[in-house]
């Protein structure tokens, strides 16, 4: 009799699954969980430095750091005392994005009874973390004006897939040629829908509005009877 062959239909099933595990748990704990993702040095790192700084008085957060190599990015956090744990996916074959399994992983590491944030700073790139669920409330994906203001023409599953567009770096924008006409119209052309907030991690021009715009979100969520 001929060998039956099985085709596996759905290869992210076990990390869907994870990840609708963990969405049970934060809604269970009233925790809100942000997935931040970009292309490597647009300022994720630098920007949840100052979020966590604008919103600790507020919230008690946790953040979660995912790079192929190091812990530099947990380490220039640190000096917030607050729970990092930085996942290093040199590890796990040098993964290009950080997957549920493993997000499920550090919130069981957390004391989830004292934490109502939770950042997730994903590995840099714009491609394959789009495609891993991982349970996140919310999706930002940062673009910094110095990558040109085609990526979200060329990058459309990122695009479509975070509700939120952070544009950093607005403080270069005297020394650019840069076109905000056009970036706005490649990202409303992918994603009508899509929030998007200019800012400046280093200088903080643009977060007050940020912060204003989460603190509704977490709210939202957390405070819910
Ligand atoms: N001029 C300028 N530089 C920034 C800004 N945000 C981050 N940077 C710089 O860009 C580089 C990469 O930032 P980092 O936060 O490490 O990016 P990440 O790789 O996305 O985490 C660092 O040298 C930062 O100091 C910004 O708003 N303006
Ligand atoms: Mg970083």
């Amino acid at each position: 009799m001929a060998t039956q062959i099985e085709i596996l239909k759905d290869i992210f099933e076990s990390s869907v699954q994870k990840a609708a595990e963990i969405r049970a748990l934060l809604r269970e704990k009233k925790i809100y969980m942000i997935d931040v993702m970009s292309s490597p040095g647009s300022g994720k790192t630098t920007a949840t430095d100052r979020l966590i700084g604008m919103l600790k008085g507020s919230y008690r957060i946790a953040v979660i750091e995912g790079d192929i190599k190091t812990t530099k990015d947990a380490e220039k956090l640190a000096k917030h005392d607050i729970p990092i744990i930085q996942i290093e996916t040199a590890l796990y074959n040098s993964d290009c994005h950080l997957e549920s399994t493993w997000i499920k992983r550090c919130l069981e590491k957390f004391d989830l009874d004292k934490l109502n944030l939770v950042i997730i700073e994903n590995i840099g790139n714009l491609i394959c973390p789009a495609e891993f669920e991982l349970g996140d409330d919310e999706r930002f994906v940062m673009l910094s004006v110095a990558e040109g203001e085609d990526k979200p023409a060329k990058y459309p599953p990122m695009f479509r897939s975070a509700k939120t567009c952070i544009l950093n770096k607005i403080d270069l924008l005297p020394y650019l040629d840069y076109d905000m006409n056009e970036v706005m119209e490649n990202i409303r052309r992918v994603n009508p829908d899509m929030q998007v907030f200019k800012v400046s991690a280093k200088t903080g021009e643009g977060f007050d509005e940020l912060v204003a715009y989460m603190r509704k979100n977490i709210d939202a969520k957390i405070r819910q009877p």
